[in-house]
């Protein structure tokens, strides 16, 4: 069921009805009439979603032409090439409502809208491919599996696609932990290392905590969001622990352990200083991120231009 507008319809009648739709569990679509609040978030979350698909191309893409072996070389190529698809599938969900794609990407690469913290981190060594895999693409599956059932539609369908693709990508990430762990002493350690620097920025993704977060209760309200911050973080760490045991990897943190009667694992305290100063710009690779995105969108200008002389052409012809 979807609202219609109609003439006659009162602002009264149209949030009623948009109301129940959400009550219902039911989609909104495009077309519907939404409280402009609504309209707002979707188009901020699906945005900060889409840049951050696209920024998050950079750190693995830093070793495309250094991987170790032909097979790894063409496993992260299309692993790459399927973050660009993903965020080519969020600006269209985002453009359903109007968004204009060049005024979002204006905004990204000006510094006025976000992208997510974990992208403004370095990729020291070849096991940081492997760990994005596992943690970040991991954390992405935890976080966005319950987007599958956000309430705006073209947002929950395009979400479907991704969380396959998604999945593929932390198995991958897995399996080549799993080839590094089964090998030589150094590049055990080369994956401990990476797991020491990675853990932590991995819960931030999830966002701040459900106390400190302005947009959580809203969006929960209108069922953007399926769960909280704090609920998804706990279940991803709930997730983590068993795998980095068949790994054999320490995660770094000195307070994790089994709460029997939480019937999940306790962790430590998130430096949140720390995911402040990276969402604010300042974490160690923002300048450079937004700087490659600036000159890799000003380097295609030629395109667009020519894109559009030939649309030019084809509609007067
Ligand atoms: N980093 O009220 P809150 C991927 C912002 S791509 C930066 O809790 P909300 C992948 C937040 O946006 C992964 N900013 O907000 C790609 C808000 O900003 P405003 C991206 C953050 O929206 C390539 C403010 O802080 N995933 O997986 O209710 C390779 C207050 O927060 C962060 C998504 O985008 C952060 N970590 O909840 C590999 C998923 N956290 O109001 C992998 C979709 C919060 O100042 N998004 N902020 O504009 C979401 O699920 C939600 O937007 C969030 C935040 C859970 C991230």
């Amino acid at each position: 069921m979807t609202a219609q507008t109609t003439l006659t319809a009162s602002e009264e009648d149209l949030q009623q009805h948009f109301d129940r739709t959400i009550g219902e569990d039911q989609r909104i679509e495009p077309r519907d009439w939404m409280p402009e609040g609504y309209r707002r978030t979707v188009v901020r979350q699906i945005a900060q979603h889409a840049h951050s698909e696209i920024i998050g191309m950079q750190p693995e893409g830093n070793w495309i032409t250094r991987a170790p072996t032909l097979r790894r070389k063409a496993i992260l190529l299309a692993k790459v090439q399927d973050e660009a698809g993903h965020g080519l599938y969020l600006y269209s969900a985002v453009e359903t409502l109007g968004a204009d794609r060049g005024e979002l990407t204006d905004r990204l690469i000006t510094g006025r809208q976000k992208y997510s913290s974990i992208f403004n981190y370095p990729t020291l060594t070849f096991a940081d491919v492997g760990v994005i895999g596992w943690l970040v693409d991991g954390a992405a599956i935890c976080n966005q599996v319950p987007l599958c059932r956000s309430s705006y539609g073209p947002y929950a369908r395009a979400m479907i696609r991704i969380c396959k693709e998604e999945s593929f990508h932390q198995r991958q990430g897995f399996e080549l932990l799993m080839t590094m762990m089964k090998g030589t002493p150094g590049q055990r350690e080369m994956v401990q290392d990476a797991v020491n620097r990675w853990w932590w920025p991995s819960l931030m993704m999830f966002g701040p905590p459900d106390a400190e977060s302005p947009n959580t209760a809203q969006s929960m309200a209108w069922k953007i969001k399926r769960h909280t911050n704090d609920e998804l973080r706990q279940r991803f760490v709930d997730m983590s622990v068993p795998q980095a045991e068949v790994l054999g990897v320490t995660l770094p943190d000195d307070e994790l352990k089994w709460n029997a009667a939480r019937g999940h694992y306790d962790f430590g305290e998130i430096d949140w200083t720390e995911f402040k100063r990276v969402v604010s710009g300042d974490g160690p690779c923002n300048v450079q991120r937004v700087a490659h995105r600036r000159r890799a969108h000003e380097d295609g200008a030629w395109v667009r231009e020519a894109a559009a002389a030939h649309a030019r052409r084809n509609t007067s012809e």
